[in-house]
């Protein structure tokens, strides 16, 4: 497989932790989103949208949205699962999962901040309170869900798709410096799953375009 990245894309983020933790080797494809090449020709005949990441299958067809490709690789690779088997346990990590890739994440994108800029006039500072805005909304439902579920990891010890969808968005955070201190026990489940493998591998850092 293929997967179309940027190594601070935190949707790409996501996808390159699941497939770690399935142990799913792939090539990685580098789109500079910030010299715009999302929008090249090349890229838009392979994702319209014009968004990473992209997954390309082995036999060749291609997968759009992050969160479908993780349903995806959830449903047709080997475990480990990334979801619990009780179905209302899932419905609990995809309501943390759509928390940060529904309500927190699409606020905060590169193009909405262009926006706010380039159309809107905002400045530095008001983009700032935006962006912490919506992350702290979403953070202190997340940090007062996760009092009741947490262990290691978001659910119980092991890695879900709620712990593949927060380091991302956590890191994002503190990269545009959003005061963290309100939230120790999100802090304590990253201070965890960055210790794992697969999520050390997927940092942005550890990637061939960092
Ligand atoms: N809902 C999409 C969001 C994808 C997305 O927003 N990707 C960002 C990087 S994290 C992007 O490509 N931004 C480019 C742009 O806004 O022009 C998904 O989960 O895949």
């Amino acid at each position: 497989m293929k997967l179309y990245s940027y190594h601070r894309s935190s949707a790409a983020y996501r996808v390159r932790i699941a497939l770690n933790l399935k142990g799913l080797p792939y090539d990685y494809a580098p789109v500079n989103l910030l010299r715009g090449e999302q929008q090249s020709g090349a890229y838009l005949a392979r994702n319209p949208q014009g968004l990473l990441p992209a997954l390309e299958l082995e036999g060749g067809e291609l997968l759009a949205q992050s969160v479908a490709i993780l349903e995806w690789l959830e449903e047709s690779s080997p475990p480990p699962s990334l979801l619990p088997g009780d179905p209302l346990q899932r419905a609990r990590v995809r309501s943390l999962v759509n928390n940060i890739t529904c309500d927190i994440h699409p606020l905060n994108n590169l193009s909405v901040m262009n926006y706010l800029r380039a159309e809107l006039g905002a400045d530095d500072d008001d983009v700032h309170r935006w962006y912490c805005n919506w992350v702290d909304r979403g953070f202190r439902a997340i940090e007062q869900s996760l009092a009741a579920t947490m262990g290691d990891c978001c659910f119980g010890d092991e890695p879900t798709l709620a712990d593949v969808c927060l380091i991302p968005q956590v890191y994002n955070a503190y990269r545009f410096k959003v005061p963290m201190e309100h939230y120790p026990n999100i802090r304590q489940v990253v201070q965890h799953c960055n210790s794992l493998e697969a999520f050390a591998r997927a940092a942005p850092e550890a990637q061939p375009d960092a």
